[in-house]
């Protein structure tokens, strides 16, 4: 499934975000970065084998970069991608997205746009061609998955207008489930 919005392609596939061949992957980190479950806890374990270690190296990454210890929506760190470097990855970008508890309203959706755009930013300036996320906040964080869908198409076509080094942006789907009813809001062009 992809889109075109000028030079980008946007892309949803189905996968596991570790093992995802894109020269930046995105992590659906918190703010202190502590990295305890979910997809966070996956990329720390994938890319160092000690989850802890990574902890600290993305605490210490975060101090050297923004100079404090927790990250605002918009915020990024980025960290070496490590043992991901098998797999053409060349960084880590670590970006929070809003906590829903199921509700969704405007304030979550500017939330959730910023901790894409600033990925896609960061990325940008790092100079990769593509880079893969996962569904941020749509886990633990409980968004809804339809709307987290929308708004990453709504933040890739904004994008799209500034973009300079980016050409593949892909959404990594975990679940089967996801995946499914990511693809169903293309094909109807339900977005
Ligand atoms: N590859 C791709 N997607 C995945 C993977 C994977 N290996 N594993 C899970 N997902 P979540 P959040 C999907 O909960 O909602 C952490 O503890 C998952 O199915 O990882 O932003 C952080 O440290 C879901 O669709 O992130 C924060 O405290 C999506 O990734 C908190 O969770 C996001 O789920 C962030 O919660």
């Amino acid at each position: 499934m992809e889109l075109r919005f000028g030079n980008l392609t946007f892309k949803i596939a189905r996968g596991d975000i570790t093992r995802f061949p894109a020269e930046a992957i995105v992590n659906a980190a918190n703010k202190y970065l502590e990295h305890g479950g979910g997809v966070a806890y996956a990329i720390a374990k994938a890319a160092s084998g000690n989850v802890r270690e990574y902890i600290r190296i993305s605490k210490e990454a975060m101090r050297e970069q923004l100079g404090k210890n927790s990250l605002e929506h918009g915020e990024v760190v980025v960290t070496p991608a490590l043992r991901l470097e098998q797999y053409g990855v060349r960084y880590v970008i670590h970006t929070v997205g809003p906590y829903c508890g199921g509700r969704w309203d405007e304030d979550k959706r500017e939330k959730l746009r910023r901790a894409i755009l600033g990925a896609l930013r960061k990325a940008d300036e790092l100079k990769v061609r593509s880079i893969a996320f996962p569904a941020i906040s749509a886990g633990i964080y409980g968004c809804p998955l339809k709307e987290v869908v929308r708004t990453f198409l709504e933040a890739v076509e904004d994008f799209s207008k500034e973009a300079k080094s980016i050409k593949e942006i892909y959404l990594v789907l975990y679940s089967e489930s996801d995946y499914h009813e990511a693809r169903a809001m293309f094909e109807n062009g339900d977005h």
